[in-house]
């Protein structure tokens, strides 16, 4: 495999994490994302997995584009790995909390234990909420938007598909530019 290159004159490295429950989707966004690619088929993440991309975007607060690295933390969901997977959290710059939007039930309300770790590890860190898997969605998201942005103190909620690549790349440059426009 080539080797992933630092981008030139990227002087800004931020650290990205994606929490959530197993099987949500977090490593099949992040594929989506660095790769443009989905696979079909579930394999589990074991502890921890890292993949960093380097990418341009526009700072809010200088209207010009910004060389910047994202370091990608995917962080199992499988429980066996709780004990002390929330010091994966310290010196985040941005988290998403990703639930299923085809299993909300199981998947929602369990990330309120991820927000409280975020507030202990990190309190800084800009939140994200993704809900996955819309183009499997049954019914209606949890909740409207407000109340989720105000459960979990995100800055922004959307719902996306790792499959089709909805609203992915989206997610991740607002991201960058919350965490640019602090
Ligand atoms: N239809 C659909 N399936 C998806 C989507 N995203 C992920 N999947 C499928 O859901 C399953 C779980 O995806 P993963 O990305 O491995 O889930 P994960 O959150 O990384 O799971 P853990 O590593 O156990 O924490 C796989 O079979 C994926 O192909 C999506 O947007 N739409
Ligand atoms: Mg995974």
């Amino acid at each position: 495999m080539p080797k992933k290159k630092k981008a030139k004159g990227s002087k800004f490295a931020f650290k990205l994490l994606l929490v959530g429950e197993p099987e949500v989707g977090k490593t099949s966004l992040i594929k989506r994302y660095v790769d443009d690619f989905f696979k079909e088929g579930y394999q589990i993440t074991l502890g921890v997995d890292f993949l960093s991309k380097s990418v341009n975007i526009q700072n809010p607060k200088t209207g010009e584009d910004q060389e910047l690295t994202f370091q990608i933390w995917d962080v199992a969901g499988q429980s066996g790995f709780t004990n002390f997977r929330h010091l994966y959290l310290k010196k985040a710059h941005g988290v998403f909390l990703v639930f299923d939007l085809s299993r909300p039930d199981m998947t929602y309300e369990k990330l309120d234990r991820w927000r409280a770790d975020i507030e202990e590890q990190s309190p800084n860190a800009k939140v994200i909420v993704i809900g996955n898997k819309e183009d499997i969605a049954k019914g209606e998201v949890p909740a409207g938007k407000e109340e989720i942005l105000d459960r979990f103190k995100a800055l922004e909620f959307f719902t996306t598909s790792a499959k089709t690549g909805s609203r992915v790349q989206e997610a991740f440059v607002q991201m960058g530019q919350l965490i640019l426009g602090e």
